[in-house]
């Protein structure tokens, strides 16, 4: 066997074990060919040696937004899959996004490649955004998943541009259902929200924490109530992105164990760790001793009230611990099918940005409101090493119902998300046959991962400086995590070395190249909870009734 590379003393984790330390993986062409306690190298091949750290797959990160025309001062493609390899990513799913007035997703789907072609630094590929989804549009769906490998599309349930009514989701259900394509569902009631938000401005309530009042626990779990209810009277498997709430949970839970239905869910580091009261502070970073957060002196210098305008995102972050608590819980008791990052940033300090309210009530001498927000947060970087100290580590102070075990990691930031979107047998594993997409993380004997470190400060601290997106700030600044990707390895070259980054300054540890990324053509997604095929028969409805108009 002429083996490229071989990664020797690896502890290789998958979504269902941790596998013997000492193994190693013999990649060929980009791909992992074997698994085995020994392997042979020639002259030819590259040796590298895990020293017995974890070694995972490459993350997947399903919920990206890169170059979005609502978000004109958040990442592109070059900076967003920088920071999405420098965090540990090799794949990464972002949006087409049909405007109301497009009337083809064709031209849509040409535009996206455009923005991100030879500018991704890892393997890509979109979920369109249905704004518009008329029966001509229905019509090509088809073809978009046969000829174009796209396999899923997003809806929304809220904001005006992009909001769908039931009737116009039923219809698109139905078509995805046909051709199988994954649905992914935003779920906020949008008419409750449009009443709270006219109220608290009529109130005067405009700052940037009335933004977490105005999107309530109940417009998120109404909404998730009915989408199930559509999912189910349609018979298709949908997947509720980024959920928050216990109520919204527990309503995907009941649907994927009590009737065995195909709900997925989704959640996000931000959720399962950023309360509201950061809606409201005036400095930021914010001091958090109690959680381990703590200011710099980099930060804010005067007190601004539009400061927590960074934390705005929909669904918004929560109030209360009880709130993260049940996030975690549905982490670690199945419910939540994947865990994505949803970076979706603005820059702080832009005209365009989170401040954006301000510089045009400035122009118009009219009252800035948290209405006006660009919503969204960056964590693309982010993702994978905060979750990856939750599963590894050795800290006593970390609560055990705030963990998760490192199957549970790799499962809900790879393995899953490849499964859910059609890239199975390709990406999310390690397995002879995959990609040879791969994370290296620093070994237990290394300083930054020891109890010691843990108890210390020698923990790795997140910054917005060692961060490689193009946004002014990071909501995680402060957090301390106890490893972070060392050498993270798509189809079997090394493309971001950490030992090099911080040996040689910001930048050096990106090997990889921005042409570097590919497009990947998807399969269909596969079902990964409840019963796949035609369901049960909704509550009330004769055995086969739908067939009269299914
Ligand atoms: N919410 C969204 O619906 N999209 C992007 C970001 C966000 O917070
Ligand atoms: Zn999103």
């Amino acid at each position: 066997m002429d083996l490229d590379l071989v990664i020797k003393n690896a502890t290789i984790v998958t979504a269902t074990e941790i596998l013997q330390p000492g193994l190693s993986i013999g990649i060929k062409s980009g791909q992992i060919v074997a698994i085995a306690f020994s392997l042979p190298a020639n002259a030819h091949t590259q040796i590298i040696d895990a020293e017995g750290a974890y070694v995972t797959p490459g993350g997947v990160d399903s919920h990206v937004h890169l170059h979005q025309d609502n978000a004109p001062t958040g990442d592109k493609w070059l900076s967003g899959s920088r920071s999405a390899l420098c965090g540990g990513n090799t794949t990464i799913l972002a949006f087409a996004t049909q405007q109301r007035t497009d009337e083809s997703l064709f031209p849509v789907l040409e535009e996206y490649h455009s923005r991100a072609r030879g500018q991704s630094y890892v393997d890509y590929g979109f979920h369109l955004i249905l704004t518009r989804p008329s029966p001509e549009i229905l019509g090509e769906l088809k073809r978009m998943v046969e000829e174009e490998g796209i396999t899923s599309v997003k809806l929304y349930m809220t904001y005006p541009a992009f909001r769908l009514g039931d009737k116009e989701m039923l219809e698109v259900m139905m078509r995805c259902r046909e051709v199988g394509m994954t649905v992914m569902v935003h779920a906020e009631n949008a008419d409750m929200i449009d009443m709270i938000t006219t109220r608290l401005l009529q109130n005067s309530h405009t700052l940037p924490k009335y933004h977490a009042l105005a999107r309530p626990q109940i417009a998120e779990s109404e909404a998730t109530h009915r989408a199930i209810s559509l999912s189910t009277l349609t018979s298709t498997p949908i997947l509720i992105v980024h959920m928050s709430s216990p109520v919204a949970l527990s309503h995907a839970r009941k649907a994927q164990s009590k009737q065995m239905l195909p709900i997925h869910a989704e959640t996000c580091p931000h959720y399962m760790y950023l309360l509201s009261d950061r809606l409201a502070v005036t400095r930021f970073p914010v001091v958090d001793e109690a959680n381990g957060v703590h200011g710099h002196e980099h930060g804010d210098t005067e007190d601004d009230e539009w400061a927590g305008a960074r934390h705005v995102c929909a669904p918004p972050l929560r109030h209360a611990e009880a709130d993260l608590q049940s996030v975690w819980d549905s982490v670690n008791n199945g419910t939540i099918t994947v865990i994505s990052s949803d970076h979706a940033p603005s820059q702080y300090h832009s005209p365009q940005g989170k401040r954006k309210p301000l510089v045009e009530a400035q122009k118009t001498n009219s009252t800035p409101t948290f209405a006006q927000i660009p919503n969204g947060l960056p964590g693309i970087e982010t993702r994978l090493p905060i979750l990856f100290s939750a599963a590894t580590d050795p800290d006593p102070s970390i609560s055990p119902a705030r963990r998760l075990t490192l199957p549970k990691f790799v499962e809900l930031t790879s393995t899953n998300p490849a499964k859910m979107y059609g890239l199975s047998g390709r990406k999310g594993s390690i397995a002879p046959g995959y990609d040879a997409d791969l994370v290296i993380w620093y070994p237990p004997h290394h300083p930054v991962t020891t109890a010691a470190a843990a108890a210390s400060s020698e923990k790795i601290e997140i910054t917005n400086e060692m961060l490689h997106h193009s946004i002014d700030y990071t909501p995680f600044e402060g957090f301390r995590v106890c490893n972070w990707p060392r050498y993270v390895l798509l189809r079997g070259e090394v493309k971001w070395d950490r030992d090099v980054e911080v040996s040689r300054g910001p930048g050096a540890g990106i090997l990889g190249k921005p042409t570097d990324g590919t497009f990947l053509r998807r399969g269909k997604g596969e079902v990964l909870v409840g019963r796949s095929g035609m369901g049960r028969e909704p509550e009330g409805m004769r055995l086969g009734e739908r067939s009269a108009w299914m």
